[in-house]
């Protein structure tokens, strides 16, 4: 093929004929525009440019070659003729440039908020408004951690606790931790080596990984980052092309992936007023709303952006279709209540997460820890807890190992993390999530010593006093860590004159 040249690109920059350069690529992506899940306007945005930068953090690398026609690559452009673009360094991006280079030392890291702390300070805007945004007034996130500061332990002494291990078992497969990393999108917005940090960092310590459909490394890259014996599970959205998804699906199990964790509480996105308001500015607050056949706004942010493709029609009908096209494990993410809990149980499901999605979807949801207790009632009903046939994990709010400890104590299997290990990598790539991996190493340690536990089994109800978990009101203790890393909402803002 012989080269293009940027000028001849540069003379595609129109909805009649847009041209776009990613990785030294040259694709006419007029025909796309329409159907581009973000919305036509930000591919515009690079018509006729180099869009690699805008291109990389949001999509997977074979993202385009995917939903492209062959044809429609034509060709390499030539780089002599590119003239790089000198980037105007804003005062924001120099202050924030300049506190990276100045972050604390892995050393002075203490606890997983210190992460998220350093993540706030060195995330360029947009990253860290899609990450820590949750839905409308953030009632929920806060209740995610508020909910673990109304269980209390009940420890018991004089156990000989010198030896204490916390490695267990997670649907069947080793564990180090009684932790798995659950599933968070769009890790290159944080770290350029995104999602590989935890991928690198879980094969190393024997944690397992929940991957993300919308990662931002391709499944592949994920799966070739990972060592031999390393366990690998898979979240789902689903699409509303399941032929797409059962080529994932079967793609993945091939790849020997060992769960499919089915999100079935974003049959539509949260609106992320964090996340939102950042797209305003960027589009220099007049943001058009693309309303597409789906009903689903994709003007409104990094994470609406691209959630069109997500099918909202999924019912329990879609089970046994799901059970015919794998063997792996399957779990739902994101059951809220006792009713849809036994409803997993009786269709053969392998396990739930009480999830709410880190409070991103409804808000004033409860906590998966509040609805722990109830569904574990429930489930009694089907056979003695634990059950080994049936997996019960909670996740959100989760930043200490007593949390973990607490949500073991009352029938969980396991607790999934996912911000925390994300603000690890953002703020110190696999060291930092190897150190996070430490960080509850040593809280569990200690932990579990002062409640006279010696193993994860040992973790029974009785230690834990949960009889305030329910009551919405009343005085919880101020969390000082989470309040003043944790940023507040803002109100609209006034145009400057
Ligand atoms: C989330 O942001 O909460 C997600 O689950 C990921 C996501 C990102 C973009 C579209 C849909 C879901």
């Amino acid at each position: 093929m012989s080269l293009i040249s940027a000028q001849t690109v540069a003379e595609h920059a129109s909805a009649k004929s847009c041209w776009i350069i990613v990785h030294g690529k040259v694709y006419d992506v007029t025909d796309f525009l329409p159907e581009h899940p973000g919305g036509s306007k930000i591919i515009l945005k690079y018509a006729g440019k180099d869009a690699t930068e805008a291109y990389d953090p949001i999509h997977p690398p074979d993202a385009i070659t995917t939903h492209l026609p062959k044809e429609k690559y034509l060709g390499p452009v030539d780089p002599k003729t590119v003239v790089r673009e000198k980037k105007v360094v804003t005062e924001e991006e120099r202050k924030r440039q300049e506190l990276m280079a100045a972050r604390p030392s892995l050393d002075e890291i203490v606890n997983l908020h210190d992460f998220e702390a350093v993540a706030k300070a060195i995330l360029p805007p947009k990253a860290w408004a899609y990450y820590s945004s949750a839905s409308d007034d953030e009632i929920t996130i806060r209740e995610n951690r508020a909910a673990y500061q109304r269980v209390w332990f009940r420890p018991r002494v004089l156990r000989d606790v010198s030896t204490v291990n916390w490695s267990t078992t997670i649907l069947g497969y080793k564990s180090s931790l009684p932790v798995y990393i659950s599933a968070t999108a769009l890790g290159k917005l944080g770290h350029p080596d995104g999602e590989l940090n935890l991928t690198r960092a879980a094969g190393k310590h024997g944690v397992i990984q929940m991957i993300p459909t919308l990662a931002s490394c391709s499944f592949d890259e994920i799966l070739d980052a990972a060592v031999p014996s390393q366990t690998l599970f898979l979240q789902l959205y689903v699409n509303r092309d399941r032929e797409i998804t059962k080529r994932y699906v079967q793609h993945a199990e091939k790849r020997g992936v060992k769960a499919l964790f089915i999100t079935v509480d974003a049959p539509q996105l949260g609106r992320r007023e964090k996340d939102m308001r950042m797209k305003f500015v960027d589009e220099g607050g007049v943001a058009k709303v693309q309303e597409g056949d789906t009903g689903v706004k994709k003007d409104e942010g990094v994470a609406r952006a691209i959630s069109s493709f997500i099918d909202p029609s999924l019912s329990w009908k879609d089970i046994p279709w799901f059970k015919s096209i794998t063997n792996m494990a399957i779990v739902l993410k994101g059951v809220a209540t006792p009713q849809d809990a036994l409803m997993a149980y009786d269709y053969g499901l392998a396990g739930i997460v009480l999830s709410n999605h880190g409070g991103r979807q409804l808000d004033t949801a409860r906590s998966g820890l509040e609805n722990l207790v109830e569904v574990v009632e429930a489930l009694k009903t089907r056979g003695p807890w634990p059950n080994p046939r049936f997996a019960v994990f909670v996740d959100g709010g989760v930043r200490r190992a007593s949390d973990v400890l607490k949500a073991i104590a009352l029938g969980a299997s396991a607790v999934g993390v996912g911000r925390a290990f994300m603000y690890s990598f953002c703020a110190y790539g696999q060291e930092g999530v190897e150190k996070a991996f430490q960080i509850f190493r040593d809280e569990l340690e200690m932990n579990m010593r002062l409640i006279g536990v010696r193993t994860i089994d040992e973790l029974t109800p009785d230690l834990v006093d949960a009889s305030a978990l329910h009551a919405h009101v009343g005085l919880t203790p101020v969390d000082n860590l989470y309040n003043s890393t944790y940023q507040p909402l803002s109100l609209a803002k006034f145009k400057a004159k």
